[in-house]
């Protein structure tokens, strides 16, 4: 391309035209395809250039020109628009059971003709209906009631991934899609806006929501929407057999489409499919509420119909709500078996993705105040992952005046004494040794399962022993009779023999167990087996010095320094002693170096397996030689999979990595042969 600038206008138009050509080529490689040929420079070196001519000469600027894609419109106002053919909504299933009823529908009003299903991401946007004349985006509009929406023109023009032109299209097409904001804007448009003192979106559909309903384009272009498109309305001069064909058409006149679409023939494939991405979604750029399940075959779908409201042929299944709003009505300290005072907030019960919760964890005052969490609060929370629910933030402009700041006690609210803070740690601790909060969890975390594995001594019935001053510490627990159990509450004769030959059958659970049992701080599963395995006898762990201990591999100075701490409190030396006077084991037999059938192998676990929990997994690998990684990569060997296993079993498919059940891993925990 030549730098000079054209002489006349019909240099000009003929420059522009390639100029354009070149902009929109790359436009769809860098937005649409997310493959683009030159750098961000370059691109805007081609637009600066085609501005400038475009400003020279200004006759040959078009409508359609990318020069004219953002803020230069004048701001539509939102007349109404109709739409060629109605906008559907979508009948919802919140079950397995649901989609089997669905299914079951579909087949009956088929007469028993084979059955495609297309399954596809339900984006958690705002629906749009895109008019295309000769290829040109002449009008855009949202759903509104499904017959007559807003006009949003201008606005939709501002997304980047749309292109304003299409190839090789028919006269008239009316395309559906799902206008979102990706999550990653979101939390920059949250950020800008929370510096400028402005309020916050609740989250990405509503900043989406709010952004395309903004008068000022210039603004909408701002705020980086982008769109999936999934569907056509009416359509003039095109001939489609299936809803796949139909995405991948789209696809082929430079819309946007998800990738992320399947084709299934039995409904329980599908609903597999659908309970995958519930655990998947988080890893995804933009948020989905749901999947949309569709029949393939369009005549099928012509046969199906409508309902009074929805089409019979699809349906979309939605996941559980994973935020909810509640009320704090209380806040309660927790002592921990370290001594850290955990704040927990006691809420109105409401369900969340499936549950009720009527707790969620506040972790420490920073977070209270960052927050600014006060007892009475209205309160958005949501559940990270599978497990504790969290408090997102609180709704402050529904207080009412009578809400409370919430404080830490200065006093421990076990036993009375100092709390105290130290510089640069955000925990506040009871430094009392004798804390009797501190002793129960401590004893908790002793016959807990990765620890002494005491099964039937359950945090009941440790509290009721501690309480009637049968045990002070774990070494008492080894000297209490099954007589003197049956005496405590609801523990009957039975129950108590139980109890104590379960006890009993801990001593043997050897130095790893033990190690991590003792609740050494920041020696966990891991590094507890590695300890043991090094050094075979606790005498020596005792004797370690911070150098010896920091050789050995995964054992870091944070850990080696509180193992040497340890050992250095006469009360803990004074508990081991008394271990071992009780006949408890503080041994652990080196590992048969002969008998190393994973040496050299590195595993991933993922998901949850049927009899094993991860640690004991983890320890069996170890025991046999194997290393575990935390994630995925080309030096790992095998990935075992459980239930709900996520998006590491996917990188394990990508990369050709065997992946083996529960069974299979202890197979080859049994022999030296390579199970592939
Ligand atoms: C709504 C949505 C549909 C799709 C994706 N996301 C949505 N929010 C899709 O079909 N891939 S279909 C739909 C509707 O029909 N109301």
């Amino acid at each position: 391309m030549s730098e000079k600038l054209p002489g006349n206008t019909e240099e000009a138009a003929s420059v522009a035209a390639e100029l354009r050509k070149e902009i929109n080529y790359h436009s769809q490689r860098y937005y649409v395809e997310d493959a683009p040929e030159i750098t961000d420079a370059q691109f805007d070196v081609l637009m600066r250039r085609l501005l400038q001519i475009e400003t020279l000469f200004p006759e040959v600027t078009t409508a359609d020109s990318p020069t004219q894609k953002v803020g230069a419109q004048p701001a539509a106002g939102f007349g109404p628009m109709a739409h060629p053919t109605p906008m559907f909504s979508l009948g919802n299933a919140f079950s397995r059971e649901d989609l089997r009823a669905f299914d079951a529908r579909v087949r009956g009003g088929l007469d028993g003709l084979p059955v495609e299903y297309v399954v596809e991401h339900k984006i958690d946007g705002l629906a749009i209906n895109l008019i295309f004349e000769n290829g040109r985006l002449v009008r855009s509009a949202t759903r509104g009631d499904g017959q007559v929406g807003e006009d949003v023109s201008a606005n939709v023009r501002t997304i980047k991934s749309l292109p304003h032109r299409l190839q090789d299209a028919p006269p008239f097409l009316e395309v559906r899609g799902e206008v979102y904001m990706p999550r990653k804007e979101f939390e920059r448009l949250n950020a800008a806006r929370e510096a400028a003192g402005e309020t916050l979106f609740a989250n990405p559909r509503n900043a989406a929501a709010g952004s395309l309903r903004q008068l000022d384009a210039c603004v909408t272009a701002e705020r980086a929407l982008d769109i999936f498109v999934y569907g056509i309305g009416a359509r003039e001069g095109i001939a489609l057999s299936s809803h796949s064909d139909t995405l991948n058409y789209l696809a082929k006149l430079g819309l946007k489409v998800n990738t992320n679409f399947q084709i299934f023939t039995e409904i329980e494939a599908v609903a597999d499919y659908c309970e995958s991405w519930m655990e998947r979604r988080s890893t995804l750029g933009y948020d989905i509420d749901g999947l949309v399940i569709k029949l393939n075959s369009l005549e099928g779908q012509r046969r199906l119909g409508f309902t009074a409201k929805d089409p019979r042929w699809a349906i979309a299944y939605k996941f559980p709500a994973e935020q909810a709003v509640t009320r704090v009505e209380d806040i309660f300290v927790r002592v921990g078996r370290t001594g850290v005072l955990t704040p927990t907030a006691i809420l109105q019960p409401v369900r969340l993705a499936g549950t009720t919760v009527s707790r969620a964890t506040l972790h420490n005052e920073d977070f209270i105040k960052e927050k600014d969490i006060r007892i009475g609060d209205a309160v958005v929370i949501h559940k990270a992952g599978e497990i504790i629910p969290e408090v997102i933030r609180s709704l402050s402009e529904q207080r009412t005046g009578t809400e409370t700041i919430f404080t830490l006690p200065a006093e421990c609210p076990e036993c009375g004494q100092q709390v105290v803070r130290q510089v640069g740690e955000s925990a506040h601790k009871c430094i009392n040794p004798g804390c009797p909060a501190q002793q129960r969890e401590g004893l908790f975390h002793f016959v807990s399962r990765d620890a002494m594995n005491i099964d039937g001594l359950g945090p009941a019935v440790v509290t009721a022993m501690l309480e009637s001053g049968l045990v002070t510490d774990a070494a008492d627990l080894y000297s209490v009779t099954a007589e003197k159990l049956s005496k405590l509450e609801r523990m009957g004769v039975k129950s108590a023999a139980n109890v104590q030959a379960a006890i009993a059958a801990s001593k043997g659970a050897g130095l790893s167990r033990l190690l991590f049992a003792l609740g050494i701080r920041f020696v966990g599963v891991k590094a507890a087996g590695q300890l043991a395995r090094h050094f075979g006898d606790i005498e020596k762990v005792k004797e370690a010095s911070f150098e010896e201990l920091t050789a050995i591999d995964e054992i870091g100075p944070k850990i080696a320094e509180s193992v040497v701490a340890y050992f250095a409190s006469e009360d803990n030396l004074e508990l081991i002693e008394k271990l071992h006077r009780a006949g408890v084991k503080l041994t652990e037999e080196k590992p048969d170096e002969t008998n190393v059938p994973l040496a050299g192998k590195t595993f991933v676990l993922t998901g949850t397996l049927p009899t094993l929990t991860r640690s004991e997994a983890t320890a069996r690998i170890e025991a046999a030689g194997g290393k575990v990684a935390g994630s995925v990569s080309k030096k790992t060997h095998y990935v075992v999979a459980g239930e709900e296993a996520g998006s590491k079993l996917d990188k394990a498919r990508q990369l050709g990595i065997p992946i083996l059940d529960e069974q299979e891993l202890l197979l080859l925990l049994q022999t030296d042969t390579t199970v592939v």
